[in-house]
């Protein structure tokens, strides 16, 4: 199969691209813009592999993305690009605007005239994955999960940005015939993540012996997946999906954050002793504003409808994570010495509307 992959050089992006290039022998164009999170060197092992192409370009940029459609020819489009950082979105929304809805649109335009000249067979087989968030549903309460059917309710700007490229595509499959499918999974961990988000911050801080961070009182629960298991997810929606479907992805993995903290500073303690017990230092600072109380998925459509289920549990998945930070320095290193963890996305009180 012959897939273009937008976001490849970023978290989630690079794990489907290794995945696909080297243990399913695909052809893959990752087309991205190396914004501060995507990295050549998360796919380095790709590089010269046959069938494998990169393009740096910003998929804003409509033209540039009819070109790389008339050349490439894909038979399935991966669409991963996107700012993804909350704290990030609430200190300045405009890029993720910019690339989540506007990019979104254009390469809903640039597949949209690609998919009409294509002939019948063709055109029956394309596929546009947009890949999504668990976020756009909202905050839950104790109990209940996130699953097909619930309502959309987004309250970052993050998460505003990702609703609206989701009924996008959705749109373009019903005005247009285009073959969207989208998916929404929860919180993804792993290997080659951006030392901004939660687990890999607390994995380097930890290891250097700095503060850990805690928003609010630390009772805030995400529903953890591997990132591994997320990109087999999005083969089987591009292989088994049918368009017009949404499928939501997750780990049955939930998890108070304070409990993520603790358990990362105990392996680490396993590992690297110290002279401290590494859970003083955890400290707990000021909340992120509308911070989402808790997340959960039921991933029961995706597991019975796509055939696929997590591999990884939240224990093997972490320890294997803590040992690729370890073993794996070459990495983030640099990532660290352009930014080395200070707080984002706190609004100062006179920059506060109302
Ligand atoms: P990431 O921030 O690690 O990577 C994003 C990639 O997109 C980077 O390589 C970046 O260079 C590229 N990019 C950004 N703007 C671009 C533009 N204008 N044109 C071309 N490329 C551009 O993100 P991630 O965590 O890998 O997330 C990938 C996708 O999965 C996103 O759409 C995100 O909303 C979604 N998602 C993420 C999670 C998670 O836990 N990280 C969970 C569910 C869904
Ligand atoms: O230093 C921190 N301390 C802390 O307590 C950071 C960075 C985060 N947190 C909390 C906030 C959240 O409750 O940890 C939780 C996880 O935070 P993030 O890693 O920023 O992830 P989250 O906001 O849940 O969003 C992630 O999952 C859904 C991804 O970044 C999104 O792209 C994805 O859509």
């Amino acid at each position: 199969m012959r897939i273009l992959v937008t976001g490849g050089a970023g978290f989630i992006g690079s794990a489907l691209v290794r995945h696909l290039v080297l243990e399913r022998g695909a052809s893959v164009l990752v087309v991205d813009k190396l914004t501060y999170a995507g990295d050549r060197r998360s796919i380095r092992d790709c590089e010269g592999r046959p069938g494998f192409a990169f393009l740096e370009a910003d998929i804003c940029d409509t033209a540039r993305m009819r070109a790389a459609f008339a050349e490439y020819r894909p038979e399935a489009v991966m669409h991963l690009a996107a700012e993804s950082h909350v704290d990030r979105s609430i200190a300045g929304a405009a890029p993720f605007i910019e690339t989540n809805i506007q990019g979104t649109f254009s390469l809903l335009e640039a597949a949209r005239g690609y998919h009409a000249g294509l002939e019948a067979a063709a055109k029956a087989g394309f596929r546009f994955l947009h890949v999504s968030t668990d976020e756009v549903f909202g905050s839950l309460g104790p109990t209940g999960a996130f699953d097909e059917t619930t309502p959309y309710d987004p309250r970052s700007p993050y998460s505003a940005s990702k609703a609206a490229s989701d009924h996008l595509a959705r749109a373009w499959r019903e005005t247009y015939g285009l073959p969207t499918l989208v998916t929404n999974c929860s919180n993804n961990y792993g290997p080659y993540h951006f030392p901004e988000k939660l687990i890999p911050l607390i994995i380097l801080n930890a290891m250097a012996g700095k503060e850990l961070p805690v928003y609010g009182d630390g009772s805030n629960i995400r529903d953890w997946l591997f990132v591994e298991d997320h990109a087999r997810a999005l083969v089987a929606a591009v292989e088994r999906g049918q368009p017009g479907e949404t499928y939501c992805i997750g780990g049955r993995s939930e998890q108070r954050n304070l409990d993520v903290v603790q358990t990362i500073c105990d392996l680490l303690d396993a590992r690297l002793p110290g002279a401290r017990p590494r859970r003083e230092l955890i400290r707990f600072v000021t909340d992120r504003p509308g911070h989402d109380q808790r997340y959960a998925i039921d991933p029961a459509k995706a597991e019975r409808e796509l055939g696929w289920s997590q591999q990884e549990s939240f224990e093997s998945g972490i320890a294997r994570t803590i040992d690729w930070y370890l073993a794996n320095e070459w990495w983030w290193q640099p990532l660290r010495a352009e930014y080395a963890g200070e707080r984002l996305g706190l609004i100062p009180a006179t920059a506060k509307a109302g």
